[in-house]
């Protein structure tokens, strides 16, 4: 649950824009805006103030200070509520595409019938907006563009996006006459859920042609500044790229402060510091004299503060520096120690491809095994029955010797019900190699409730994996609200595994609560999830949370070789 104070910042926020869409006094409008960013800052806590009270915080006036009291007495706003009968929740969200405002938002509502931003994607591309008052020819097009920039979920971009986009970076940066070397760093190169912007790091003797090149990239939209050392671009998708230029002799100290994160640089140069050392990108310097002492390799760096060289998906002050100090670092698990996947689909439900391609791109990744994991029958849409799943795994059985090395296995995603029971009875489930089991509905249950059907899947002999636990989808929903506390020490107690879900718009769990399982004893299985050939690269983006989640290949169940794993898949109870 938000604070109070920015509960009502969100109310009285959404009454401004209602205000303002339905076409009423924008002078009243904005002082509701005001007060709403008044309450939201105030420092003490609104709860048990009276009308009177609240008008004494600077910003509230009396009309305000009245709903707000309605609300902390009753939990209603009237006044809100009528506004909010007359306006879809899409329609406030079509405001706040650049380009559009209140007043077109309310236009295309009335007289397109729009009522999200998805409704007026697709209107755009339909070419329904030409011809309507107040639309010139350009503006369609402009809110198209208003809408890609909105979908980079809060301004962070998603971590497939920003890789692909990195690496079409350093590709093309390197090829640069006088580009000694390059890569990537900052947040993408930690490999967290998302990323701000794309730093980039080169060394050259002459910046000059770098920072040319890169503004001349086809798809740079946009330079926002440029200099010698640093030029900053955004793309025509509204990614902005930092690229800094730095002598070769300067890339191991540059490539650590670039990389981040702030507070592992600040740990780094405390540390210098004590030692009578100056630390900064252009190398460790000592303090008095300034003689520099190491600026070349990463590795150097590190060695001269006395630690070893740490990975950067560490690197965010939560106990890296003391690990490497003790020399307790964690052998970081590998995307090359992955053996296998066991959450796939195919478009027996919901995937694209059919069996035998999905077969064929697992057996090209030179995994040791695979399982098929296709929706179960409560996921209603999908219309799954036995008799479909039987005749899977008889067409998967008969695939066996396609790929000598490959081992396949018949699984199932399994719907966790809202009281924890799952799809099928005991009989059908034992036929079953591997169950991966996911909540794909009841998301509002509250906290009690859904703990107790994640445990009781935990404790369901035949459930091996939990999928997705949180649900969450970054960007666009978010977390179930359970204990995850007492979800981790059901699935440590019952050898179930959790899931770290591979896809981008997931990464569930994510990594803090990755290494709070890990305390836990839990184990993990980094699974694409993939729906489509070309996803099962994704464990690329899990192998990620897993690393800042500090685990290792003891920690993995699908690292581990195919006997071991057997027998973690055969809980007790069966
Ligand atoms: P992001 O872009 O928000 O996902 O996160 P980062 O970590 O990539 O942050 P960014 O792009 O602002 O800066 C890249 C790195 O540069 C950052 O990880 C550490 C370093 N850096 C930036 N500003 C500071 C600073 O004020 N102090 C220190 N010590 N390092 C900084
Ligand atoms: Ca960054
Ligand atoms: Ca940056
Ligand atoms: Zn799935």
């Amino acid at each position: 649950m938000p604070r109070l104070n920015d509960q009502v910042r969100e109310l009285l926020q959404e009454y401004a824009d209602l205000i303002n869409i339905t076409g009423g006094d924008a002078f009243r409008a904005r002082a509701y805006e005001k007060a709403a960013r008044a309450v939201g800052e105030h420092t003490a806590d609104i709860d048990g103030l009276d009308a009177k009270a609240l008008q004494k915080i600077p910003g509230v006036g009396r009309s305000t200070a009245e709903k707000v009291a309605e609300y902390l007495a009753t939990g209603h706003i009237p006044a809100l509520e009528k506004l909010r009968a007359e306006i879809p929740p899409g329609v406030r969200e079509m405001t706040a595409v650049p380009g559009v405002g209140p007043k077109r938002a309310l236009a295309l509502h009335r007289d397109l019938g729009l009522s999200s931003v998805d409704d007026l994607a697709a209107a755009i591309r339909a070419d329904r907006l030409s011809g309507l008052a107040g639309f010139g020819d350009r503006s369609a097009e402009k809110i198209l563009h208003g809408i890609e920039l909105m979908r980079q979920s809060g301004g962070r971009t998603l971590l497939d996006a920003a890789t692909e986009l990195a690496e079409q970076l350093v590709e093309a940066l390197s090829r640069v006459p006088g580009c000694t070397r390059c890569a990537y760093a900052g947040s993408l190169r930690r490999m967290r859920e998302t990323v701000g912007d794309v730093d980039v790091l080169a060394t050259a003797a002459d910046s000059a042609p770098l920072m040319a090149a890169l503004t001349e990239l086809p798809y740079v939209a946009e330079v926002i500044g440029s200099g010698p050392t640093k030029t900053s671009v955004r793309t025509d998708r509204g990614v902005q790229i930092d690229l800094r230029v730095v002598p070769e002799e300067d890339w191991g100290a540059a490539l650590v402060y670039f990389t981040g994160s702030k507070a592992h640089n600040i740990r780094l140069r405390t540390m210098a510091v004590k030692a009578g050392l100056k630390l900064s990108e252009y190398g460790l310097f000592e303090a008095e004299g300034g003689a520099k002492l190491v600026s070349a390799t990463e590795e150097e760096v590190y060695a001269a503060l006395g630690l070893p060289w740490i990975a950067p998906p560490l690197r965010e002050d939560r106990g890296e520096i003391e690990a490497a100090l003790r020399g307790e670092l964690p052998d970081l698990v590998q995307e090359s120690d992955l053996r296998g996947d066991l959450h796939t689909h195919t478009d027996l439900t919901d995937g694209l491809a059919t069996l035998t391609e999905m077969v064929d791109t697992a057996a090209a990744r030179g995994y040791s095994y695979y399982a098929v994991t296709d929706h179960a029958p409560d996921l209603v849409m999908q219309r799954m029955t036995d008799e479909k799943m039987l005749a899977q795994r008889e067409q998967l059985r008969e695939l066996a010797g396609r790929h000598r090395k490959l081992r396949l296995l018949h699984g199932t995603e399994l719907n966790i019900g809202p009281e924890g029971d799952v799809d099928w009875p005991a009989e059908f489930l034992a036929g079953f190699d591997v169950c991966v089991a996911s909540v794909h509905s009841h998301f509002a249950l509250d906290r009690a409730a859904q703990t107790r059907r994640l445990v009781r899947a935990c404790e369901n002999p035949y459930v091996n994996v939990i999928g997705h636990l949180t649900t969450r989808r970054l960007g666009r929903r978010g977390p179930i609200d359970v204990d995850l506390d007492a979800v981790f020490a059901a699935a440590a107690r019952t050898g179930t595994a959790i899931e770290i879900n591979s896809s981008p718009q997931r990464l569930d769990l994510r990594d803090e609560d990755v290494l709070r399982a890990k305390e836990h004893g839990v184990r993990f299985s980094i699974d694409s999830d993939a729906h489509a050939t070309g996803q099962l690269a994704y464990p690329r983006y899990g192998i990620g949370t897993a690393q800042r989640g500090w685990l290792t290949t003891e920690d993995v169940i699908n690292t581990w070789p195919w006997q071991r794993l057997k027998r973690f898949l055969h809980k007790t109870g069966r």
